[in-house]
């Protein structure tokens, strides 16, 4: 029987948290969706599906415009927003419906579904307490490169959400950086942990900043993703580097990450 299943635009790094904890821990998950933009010819429900050729004329009464990200007349059911007050995908179900929502705490689901077989999640209350603290910090530098992203897919970055985005990177990545101080090799203790999945999600999605180059540097800014980021976080760098080829990440991030340069590596 499924365990847990989501609904989301496809692919979606912040799902691969899911997906990478599932395979490590012997979870069964459904997921469900299509890219994003094709999201508007799907019914979002606990049932997500495509919607019938002709049914959206019947739909008027639950069209709705997208909030954060997509930017068309979407569907949403009144009982996926009972099941996901915000209205926001990666939409996580369990069996009886109850919604899970925010990518990190549908993570968190499926690594407490593994129960036993699961190492991700620390053994004890301090060190599961430790790896949400990363994963606290990780949503709020999830937020603000989110706020990037989305300007340079609408073609609206400007020097202030930029220098947003600065401080939003530096932060987290200087801690980042000390916590693999003294060459750690995880984020928390001496293994894999839901700190190390959370924090290659959100920089994987910021890969998608190689797509609008031209756009970053017509303003005279700098990408993230560069030469000098290397240099200055070259610790991060590399962790991010040695997880991407981490056998549980591979089948999520080797196509997608393929369509770009690696960070060390000169554009
Ligand atoms: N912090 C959230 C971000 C989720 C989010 O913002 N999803 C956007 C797409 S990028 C969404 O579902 N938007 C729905 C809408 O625009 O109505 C997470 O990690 O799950």
């Amino acid at each position: 029987m499924t365990d847990l299943s989501i609904f989301s635009y496809l692919p979606n790094p912040r799902l691969w948290k899911a997906s990478i904890v599932a395979r490590l821990c012997g979870v069964d998950l459904e997921i469900r969706g299509t890219s994003p933009g094709q999201l508007a010819d799907w019914l979002w429900d606990i049932e997500a599906r495509p919607l019938e050729p002709g049914e959206k004329s019947e739909l008027s009464a639950i069209a709705r415009n997208g909030r954060v990200g997509l930017t068309t007349t979407l569907y949403k059911t009144e009982a996926f927003m009972a099941a996901h007050p915000f209205g926001n995908v990666p939409a996580g179900f369990a069996p009886d419906g109850t919604g899970i929502f925010e990518s990190n705490s549908i993570m968190r689901a499926v690594a407490r579904l593994g129960g036993g077989r699961c190492q991700l999640y620390g053994d004890d209350p301090y060190i599961a307490s430790r790896i949400d603290s990363f994963l606290d910090v990780t949503l709020m530098f999830a937020r603000e490169i989110q706020i990037y992203v989305l300007a340079l897919w609408g073609n609206r970055l400007d020097a202030t959400l930029h220098d947003n985005a600065i401080q939003g990177f530096t932060a987290y990545f200087g801690g980042i950086e000390q916590a693999l101080a003294a060459d750690r090799k995880f984020l928390v203790g001496d293994g894999l942990t839901l700190a190390d999945i959370a924090f290659f999600a959100e920089l994987a999605l910021l890969h998608n900043e190689y797509r609008h180059a031209d756009q970053i540097t017509r303003l005279g800014l700098q990408p993230f993703l560069c030469d000098e980021t290397a240099s200055a976080y070259p610790r991060s760098v590399a962790h991010f580097e040695k997880l991407r080829r981490h056998e549980a990440f591979v089948p999520d991030a080797e196509d997608y990450l393929g369509q770009f340069p690696e960070i060390t590596k000169t554009r």
